[in-house]
């Protein structure tokens, strides 16, 4: 069962719009037609960021209520893992109002960095304090995305502090413009800089998205891909939808003789049976 691979789905993104692919969803219709696709293709946990209809993007708690509800009732157990990075430039509190839902997980995103033209994704040390301890104060499990190495150093001092609790799960977001590239040396290099126990998922952006999927698949990892990180099935092609993508991944999985987990799987694999869920 260890060795199954998580497939997360990041169906919508905040900066990604309509203008780049067709497919990605701004209405509550369009979120649950991707999010059951991907579901249905084999992912186990869809990664959230809400929008309003018009495609802008929102930390709006009862928008997400709203995705959520929907999201569940037609795929009651799926793990809808909700943002905290939001969109550049929206403050820690807005960004942050989404964990009074209680949701059943959560990206910590764990430091600051470029983000291609003049945007600044800002994480300081005191915004990832203010972050985690409100997901432990609340029982929501986190994901740590971290984008470059210098993320994983900070996770292991907020570790130490004890601001930072297991069980330890990682995502490398690797290939944005102003973070670290999605090399397999990057890859190695984070992976073995990880607190001893922990489990990790990768997120290549762009044309890393698939070669870094099936590093992480060798190499006992788990993935995410999704249209808030690549809109292309393969080069110059735009994918069709989410389940495009996410069925991409489950083949390579099954090159490597990696079964794909289901929800429940997923919770047992990264220990998250104690933290929300029904709540939702
Ligand atoms: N939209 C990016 C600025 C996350 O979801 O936690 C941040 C992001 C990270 O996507
Ligand atoms: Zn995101």
């Amino acid at each position: 069962m260890k060795d199954k691979l998580i497939i997360t789905c990041a169906i919508s993104g905040a900066e990604v719009m309509k203008e780049h692919n067709k497919a990605v969803p701004y209405t509550i219709d369009e979120m649950v037609e991707q999010a059951k696709g991907a579901y249905l293709a084999g992912a186990s946990i869809i990664h959230l960021h809400a929008r309003y209809d018009d495609g802008s993007p929102t930390q709006d708690k009862d928008r997400y209520h709203e995705i959520i509800k929907a999201i569940k009732k037609q795929c009651p157990d799926v793990i809808v893992q909700v943002s905290t990075g939001g969109a550049v430039g929206m403050s820690r509190e807005e960004r942050a109002s989404v964990l009074d839902l209680r949701p059943e997980m959560a990206t910590l995103d764990c430091g600051t960095l470029n983000f291609g033209g003049d945007d600044i994704f800002v994480n300081t040390e005191n915004d990832i304090i203010y972050f985690a301890a409100k997901m432990n104060e609340l029982n929501v499990y986190y994901e740590m995305e971290c984008f470059e190495k210098g993320h994983i150093d900070m996770t292991h001092r907020l570790i130490k502090k004890g601001v930072i609790k297991r069980p330890f799960h990682y995502s490398f977001v690797l290939g944005v413009i102003g973070g670290m590239t999605g090399e397999e040396r990057d890859f190695i290099f984070l992976k073995d800089s990880l607190p001893e126990g922990a489990t990790f998922s990768v997120a290549g952006i762009g044309k890393y998205e698939f070669p870094l999927a099936e590093l992480s698949i060798k190499y006992g990892g788990h993935v995410r891909v999704g249209l808030e990180d690549n809109i292309y099935i393969e080069k110059g092609v735009l994918a069709k939808s989410n389940a495009e993508l996410v069925k991409k991944a489950v083949d390579i999985a099954r090159k490597y003789h990696r079964d794909v987990a289901t929800p429940k799987e997923t919770r047992q694999i990264l220990g998250m049976e104690d933290y929300n869920g029904k709540t939702m």
